[in-house]
């Protein structure tokens, strides 16, 4: 068994990289590509690869050595190693083959070329052996003033991330990459109008040239594949793992790994602290993350967005680091389909109502309110009007929004909301009715809301009610017609149904749901009788309301509809 050198291949130009993660230990096997060590340039960062599979006896550099192409990184005993001597020596002692390339070769390849008299057109440079990364980044957009070498995009292989400059200085006419795209060398990145564009080409190669934008893969032996990705401008950029589009200020100091590994797992980089030099995140800086999120110790800024009053719980609860994917299917594999945006208020909707089921701890408890005698009240007082053209047709659901009023003020913890957090927690007690009623409308659920319905008849609520669904459809609400609720009614009435689930309308901390009444045969003590039952479903914050509570409330909101003159009582 031969002891082979494992050195630090041809990494462009860079010179005196800092090593500064070590990816392996002594008596670890390694495969030949498989990555050693991380350096970085204030350029770039790239992981160098092994050039034989052994096992490693020795590791030649630390953390903060400063290394060049031909350092010495490690000692592995190769397996085998009569037949890796060969190449092996190629890798090892043949970072001459490429000398040339990283410098030569870009030059010519990235240079911009005048597209038209002052347009030039730029392109990826070299980037080495990569044949296609992703652009994760885009620093400038059509219109901004750029400068020579300026970062115009990051782009990010496995192995290395790095910025891409631009050939020439001007103004960006068209940019011709986005977030996700794919290029490779010869790429045409963006038209850039030059001034005075007939002098910048041959200027424009050197900097190009200059950059050390090249990897240098050698591509000599076979053994040897030590991909040195490099660079461009800044330092590293890393992403935020987690969401490549979602751009922030302040950038992760990371390796490429650590952010595929971030990646893989979901991680907020940006949100993790590093612990390495300069602040560099490394690996166990992630497990820590990652396990204080688990248990619940730490949210992510996406948690807390979501979830922002379920702090406290969090403490003694499960993080939502802890559930699986949302899953991915490729639909047209099963047949057609078609791809439709969301309204802006299912957008809305739908972000209030995911925060209201998660946050809240909702329970549903189920009645029935025998309205036989207030439907047929109902249908008699509009009939009485109908030959009125200035009447207004009095609904069920002004009935329920006065019985609403009325339960409220028996169970004041209802006309409630909470504030703040842990300790200073509070509830709010509402001394004012403003009622809410669900609105089905061709672009999603709204909810208007009666205010001071203690203070009107079941004619004005009718009435009001009338109008304010006529602007939910219309698409007129105004915010402070949506605004100031204290309880919701959601009644699903008029469509059909038996009983259903509805989410509370935070930071309201009840909300019924009403569905179709039927006729059912009910046992009056002597015989069934025929009565007109109508099914509730109260749903309440746990936090606040007992069972119990919510039980009576039931009980009395039904008793009113049972019997309306109980409400004067
Ligand atoms: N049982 C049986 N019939 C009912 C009923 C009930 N509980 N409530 C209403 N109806 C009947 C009415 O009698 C009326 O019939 P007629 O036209 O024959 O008189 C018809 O349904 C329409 O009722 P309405 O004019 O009184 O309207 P409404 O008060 O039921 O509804 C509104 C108004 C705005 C609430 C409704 O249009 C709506 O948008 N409902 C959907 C709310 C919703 O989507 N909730 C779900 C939220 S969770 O996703």
């Amino acid at each position: 068994m031969a002891l082979v050198e494992v050195k630090v291949p041809d990494i462009g130009d860079v010179k005196d990289v800092a090593v500064i993660e070590l990816l392996v230990k002594v008596g670890d096997t390694v495969a030949v590509e498989q990555s050693l060590i991380t350096v970085e340039s204030d350029k770039a960062s790239m992981e160098i690869p092994s050039t034989h599979a052994g096992v490693v006896r020795e590791i030649k550099v630390a953390l903060g050595d400063k290394v060049n192409e031909g350092s010495v990184v490690l000692l592995v005993e190769a397996a085998g190693s009569a037949a890796v001597a060969a190449p092996a020596a190629a890798p090892v002692s043949a970072p001459a083959p490429v000398a040339a390339a990283p410098v030569a070769a870009p030059v010519a390849a990235p240079v911009a070329a005048p597209a038209a008299a002052s347009l030039v057109e730029v392109f990826v440079p070299d980037i080495g052996d990569f044949e296609s990364v992703a652009v994760i980044e885009v620093f400038v957009k059509a219109g901004d003033s750029i400068k020579v070498e300026q970062s115009l995009i990051t782009v990010e292989s496995d192995k290395a991330s790095m910025e891409i400059p631009s050939s020439h200085a001007g103004v960006i006419k068209e940019l011709k990459v986005k977030l996700g795209d794919k290029v490779a060398k010869g790429s045409l990145l963006a038209l850039v109008e030059v001034p005075g564009a007939a002098a910048a080409p041959a200027p424009a190669a050197a900097p190009v040239a200059a950059a050390p934008v090249a990897a240098a893969p050698v591509a000599a032996a076979p053994v040897a594949a030590p991909v040195a990705a490099a660079v461009a401008a800044a330092p590293v950029a890393a992403l935020p793992a987690h969401d490549p589009t979602a751009l922030k200020g302040k950038l992760p100091h990371a390796s490429p790994s650590i952010r595929r590994m971030a990646r893989e797992l979901g991680v907020p980089l940006d949100e993790v602290k590093g612990t390495g030099p300069n602040g560099r995140i490394q690996e166990q800086d992630l497990q820590a993350f990652v396990k204080a999120v688990m248990s619940g110790a730490l949210q992510t800024a996406a948690q807390k967005a979501v979830a922002p009053a379920a702090a406290p719980a969090a403490a003694g609860g499960v993080g939502l680091a802890g559930l699986l994917p949302w899953p991915k299917v490729d639909f047209e594999k099963f047949g057609a389909i078609e791809r439709k945006d969301l309204s802006r208020i299912k957008k809305i909707s739908g972000a209030n109502l995911h925060r209201n089921w998660v946050v809240i701890p909702h329970v549903t408890n189920h009645d029935d309110a025998d309205i036989t005698e207030l439907e047929a009240f109902r249908v008699q007082t509009n009939k009485e009007n109908e030959k009125n053209p200035a009447a207004v047709k009095v609904t069920m659901l002004a009935f329920m929004i006065k019985a609403a009023v009325a339960a409220l003020k028996k169970f004041p913890e209802f006309n409630a909301s909470l504030e703040g957090e842990g300790d200073a927690q509070k509830l709010v007690l509402k001394k004012y009715f403003h009622i809410g009623f669900a609105a089905d409308t061709p672009n999603g659920l709204v909810v208007p809301v009666i205010k001071d319905a203690d203070k009107k008849g079941i004619f004005e609520i009718s009435a009001e009610m009338g109008e304010l669904a006529k602007k939910a459809r219309d698409g007129k609400l105004g915010p402070a017609e949506m605004s100031g609720g204290c309880f919701t009614i959601s009644s699903l009435g008029g469509i059909g149904g038996r009983y259903f689930t509805p989410i509370i309308n935070a930071p309201e901390v009840a909300i019924m749901g009403v569905c179709k009444s039927q006729i059912e045969p009910k046992w009056d003590g002597k015989a069934f009788q025929p009565r007109l039952m109508l099914p509730l479903s109260l749903s309440w914050d746990h936090r606040v309301i007992d069972g119990a509570a919510a039980a009576r409330f039931n009980v009395y909101f039904a008793s009113l509809l049972a019997d309306f003159r109980r409400i004067v009582l």
